[in-house]
């Protein structure tokens, strides 16, 4: 058999056995098997030394030629072992965009957090600044700066959840508003919404809970008087309950105001006509407000005979409950996540 029958034999060998490798590690295999140190062509260059000299340029020629062409179906192999893993990747892990996709519920601000969101937005939108202050307080700035001396029957141990003698839970958020006029050095002009948790004695049912939100607001200027509260509780009761309410103030008490008043919105259920809600009358209480008692100003260190100041107060559950219906206070509370998720 002549040289150039021995390569081609071993080609169409090599040939052969590449065709049928599937891995690059069994490529790497039959690489060495032809052209490595141990291989097939170590075993044909043996052959050289017996040649006449003459013909040893033509045997290194085809012996390199035939190097060639089994690297190039090595090369080949390797391709086509890539190129099918790749096909494979991307069968196995198609994805069907058509599938419909899982869905997720985005959460939502509790309904109280949205209402007393929505009146922090309203009155910041007048130029009040949000207050905020400490849960425990001292007795100095729950009652004694607020008119309510001891002994007064508003500060019964009975209402109250006293931590010491003088530390307890607020009862109202007025002690923020006192802070704010303490620390105003200048004694100058205030306007301010404080929002927050206060805490009453009280047994729970379905209009009492001993924690709720309160909503106080606070105005103190040389020339601020009751048209200033009427016009801006106007807007505040409008902006919650609707274009068309008109407010009423009727005459009541409260230790910190002078005069004190309660204020009724028309009914937004029956627009006055009369229901369930408004129990027949028309009109609803949402709030408590007054002019500032000159003991208060005086006591935060604000001269009365130059300063005027209104106050307010509400509750946010009952605004909510208002709003929405909502017939049991402690609903806000126990944390039913199907009651909480029907106001997104
Ligand atoms: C209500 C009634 C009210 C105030 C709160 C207040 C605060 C200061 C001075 C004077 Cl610093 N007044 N706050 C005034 C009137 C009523 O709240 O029904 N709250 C739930």
């Amino acid at each position: 058999m002549s040289v150039k029958e021995k390569l081609q034999e071993l080609i169409s060998e090599a040939k052969e056995k590449i065709s049928l490798v599937q891995s690059v590690h069994e490529l790497n295999d039959v690489k060495a098997k032809y052209l490595g140190k141990k291989g097939s062509f170590q075993e044909i260059m043996k052959l050289m030394k017996d040649l006449p000299n003459e013909e040893r340029p033509m045997f290194g020629k085809l012996t390199n030629e035939a190097k060639q062409v089994i690297t190039n179906y090595l090369i080949d192999q390797k391709q086509l072992i890539e190129d099918a893993k790749v096909n494979e990747q991307l069968r196995s892990e198609t994805i069907d965009v058509t599938l419909p996709g899982r869905s997720f519920e985005v959460g939502k601000k509790h309904l109280l957090t949205q209402i007393k969101e929505e009146l922090e937005d309203l009155f910041i939108g007048m130029g009040y600044s949000v207050m905020e202050g400490p849960e425990i307080e001292i007795d100095e700035y729950n009652f004694e700066k607020l008119n309510l001396p001891k002994n007064h029957p508003a500060r019964d141990m009975q209402d109250t959840f006293y931590i010491t003698e003088e530390t307890l839970l607020r009862t109202h958020t007025s002690p923020v508003q006192v802070r704010t006029m303490l620390d105003n050095k200048e004694k100058g002009p205030i306007k301010i919404v404080c929002p927050g948790k206060v805490f009453r004695r009280d047994d729970d049912d379905a209009t009492h809970s001993h924690q709720f939100m309160q909503f106080e607001g606070l105005v103190v200027d040389e020339t601020t008087s009751m048209a200033d509260l009427k016009g801006t509780l106007l807007v505040a009761a409008r902006k919650l309950f609707g274009d068309k309410r008109e407010i009423r103030l009727r005459p009541s008490y409260f230790p910190f105001t002078e005069p004190s008043v309660e204020v009724d919105v028309s009914c937004h259920n029956c627009n006055g006509k009369g229901c369930n809600i408004c129990k027949g009358t028309g009109w609803i209480e949402v709030l408590g407000a007054g002019v500032v008692n000159n003991n208060v100003l005086e006591a935060s260190g604000y001269d009365s005979t130059k300063y005027q100041a209104f106050a307010f107060g509400m509750g946010v559950e009952r605004i909510a409950m208002l709003k929405y219906g909502i017939n049991d206070i402690r609903s806000f509370y126990t944390n039913d996540i199907r009651f909480n998720k029907q106001f997104k």
